[in-house]
C-alpha cells in the first residue's frame, strides 16, 4: 500500500496571505502568527506575500486571483467574523467558507480556511495568540502540509508516467 502525506517543511514553498482588514485588531495578530509559523517551517520571508481585503467576504476573490497566478504552492485565507457584531453573520461567514473552499477545488492551489467565526469578541481573542493559540499559525502549517503533500503526488505521478512510457 502506498502512503502519503504532506510534512511541515516548507522549505521552497511560496505562499500568499489574504488578510481581511475588519477586526484587524484580531486579523493582524493572525498575519504574524501564518508569517511566524511558515518561517519556522522553513518558508523564505522572500517566499511570503501579503493581500489585504475589506472583509472575510472578499477573501475568495483575491484568494483566487493569487491561487491561479501559478506564483504560489498554497494561499492562506485570514479574517474574523464576530456574530455579535454583525446581523449578517451567516451570509459573510457561509460565503467566505464556500468561496475559499472553492477556490481550492477549481485551482488546485490549497486554499486555507483561517477565518474565525465565532460568537463573540472574547472568543476570537482567545483563538488569535491566547488562549486557544493562534488561529493563523495553524492556517500556516496546513498550508504546508498540503502543499507537500500535493508535491509528493505530483511526483508520484510523474514517476508513474515514466514507467508507463517506459522511460
Ligand atoms: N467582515 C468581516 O471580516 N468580519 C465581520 O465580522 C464582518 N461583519 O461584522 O459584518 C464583516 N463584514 C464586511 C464584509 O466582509 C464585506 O467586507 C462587506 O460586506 C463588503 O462586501
Amino acid at each position: 500500500m502506498r502512503e502519503h502525506v504532506g510534512t511541515w517543511d516548507g522549505r521552497g514553498l511560496r505562499v500568499a496571505i489574504v488578510a481581511a482588514r475588519f477586526n484587524d485588531a484580531i486579523t493582524s495578530v493572525l498575519v504574524d502568527g501564518a508569517r511566524g509559523a511558515l518561517g519556522r517551517l522553513g518558508v523564505a520571508e522572500d517566499d511570503v506575500e501579503l493581500a489585504w481585503v475589506p472583509g472575510a467576504f472578499e477573501l475568495p476573490l483575491v484568494a483566487r486571483r493569487l491561487a491561479t497566478s501559478g506564483r504560489f504552492d498554497a494561499v492562506v485565507c485570514l479574517g474574523a467574523v464576530i456574530r455579535g457584531a454583525t446581523p449578517h453573520f451567516d451570509h459573510v461567514a457561509g460565503q467566505c467558507a464556500a468561496g475559499v473552499a472553492r477556490v481550492g477545488l477549481d485551482t488546485g492551489v490549497p486554499a486555507i480556511f483561517g477565518v474565525l467565526t465565532t460568537d463573540t469578541l472574547d472568543q476570537a481573542i482567545e483563538r488569535a495568540g491566547t488562549k486557544a493559540g493562534n488561529k493563523g499559525a495553524d492556517a500556516a502549517l496546513a498550508a504546508v502540509e498540503l502543499a507537500t503533500l500535493l508535491r509528493d503526488l505530483d511526483a508520484v505521478d510523474r514517476v508513474d508516467d515514466g514507467r508507463r512510457a517506459g522511460v
